[in-house]
């Protein structure tokens, strides 16, 4: 029970199929307790069983990233509920569809910005929020592609905010790493996910990433849930700024 003890939010669960999903299961097996957030009304009651299963006894908060008073908001309730919490998994992106097929340089700036403010910008401003209620033995996790590192076909706007995303937990991990606050990514193979289904194309993708990966497989939530766990426990506790590649070996071939 590696995560006994150990209180947190998970933020971008959509339904059971979500990476997010993976990483709650996983840390509620290890004996973790916590509170998840939805986007909006319209994820209200499916969560509402999801939080029951994970043991969230009726700490099921919204929290869309784009409102802040919503962010100041959570840790509010955050604080009344747990007083200190020891970890943070930010499992959130978007990208107008406009940006996730087509010509690349079609993209307009309306996009880019809300590419940028949900899937990059939301990670700063969150650990900023709610650094007063991290405990200085905490873990901060969030979820990369490689198509942040590598041209992907379609992946274009999200292939972009991802870069940024991976440079910004280097840089918070160095300026949160004095006050005992850690900042990885998991940068994660394909996984058909609500998510994922705004991606052009993107069967060809899961079938690319099978074909070639060593492993001859795409990782399931299951995968990406325990090694997001070990992020989070102190099991990693000597780990920080890194991009931890959970993708079957894909990002190895040439
Ligand atoms: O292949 C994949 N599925 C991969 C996903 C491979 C590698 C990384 N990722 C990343 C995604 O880019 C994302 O950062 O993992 C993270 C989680 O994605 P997911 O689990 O694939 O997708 P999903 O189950 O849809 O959860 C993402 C959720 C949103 O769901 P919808 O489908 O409604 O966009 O992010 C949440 C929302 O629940 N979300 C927001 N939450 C708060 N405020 C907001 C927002 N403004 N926008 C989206």
């Amino acid at each position: 029970m590696v995560m006994k003890g150990k209180k947190g939010v998970v933020l971008g669960i959509a339904n059971k199929k979500s990476i997010a999903y993976g990483i709650a299961k996983a840390c509620q097996e290890q004996g973790a307790e916590m509170a998840i957030t939805y986007l909006n009304e319209r994820f209200e009651q499916k969560l509402a069983p999801i939080a029951n299963e994970l043991g969230c006894n009726g700490k099921l908060y919204p929290c869309d990233v784009s409102k802040p008073e919503e962010i100041v908001a959570l840790r509010e309730t955050l604080e009344k509920d747990f007083g200190k919490i020891d970890f943070i998994v930010h499992s959130i992106a978007f990208a107008p569809k406009e940006g996730l097929s087509g010509r690349f340089y079609d993209i307009s700036k309306e996009a880019f910005d809300i590419a940028m403010d949900i899937s990059v910008y939301s990670l700063i401003e969150i650990v900023r929020e709610l650094k007063p209620i991290l405990s200085e033995n905490s873990s901060v996790l969030t979820l990369s592609y490689y198509g942040g590192v590598k041209y992907i076909p379609n992946y274009n706007l999200m292939g972009v905010a991802k870069a940024a995303l991976e440079m910004t937990t280097k840089y918070l991990a160095e300026d949160l790493g004095k006050d005992g606050i850690r900042v990885n990514a998991i940068s994660a193979g394909p996984i058909k996910t609500l998510a994922a289904a705004g991606i052009g194309d993107f069967s060809f993708m899961l079938k690319w990433n099978q074909a070639h990966a060593p492993l001859k497989q795409n990782v399931t939530i299951e995968q990406v849930g325990n090694s997001g766990m070990y992020m989070l426990s102190d099991l990693s506790s000597g780990v920080t700024g890194e991009i931890h590649y959970v993708d079957a070996g894909f990002n190895i071939m040439g």
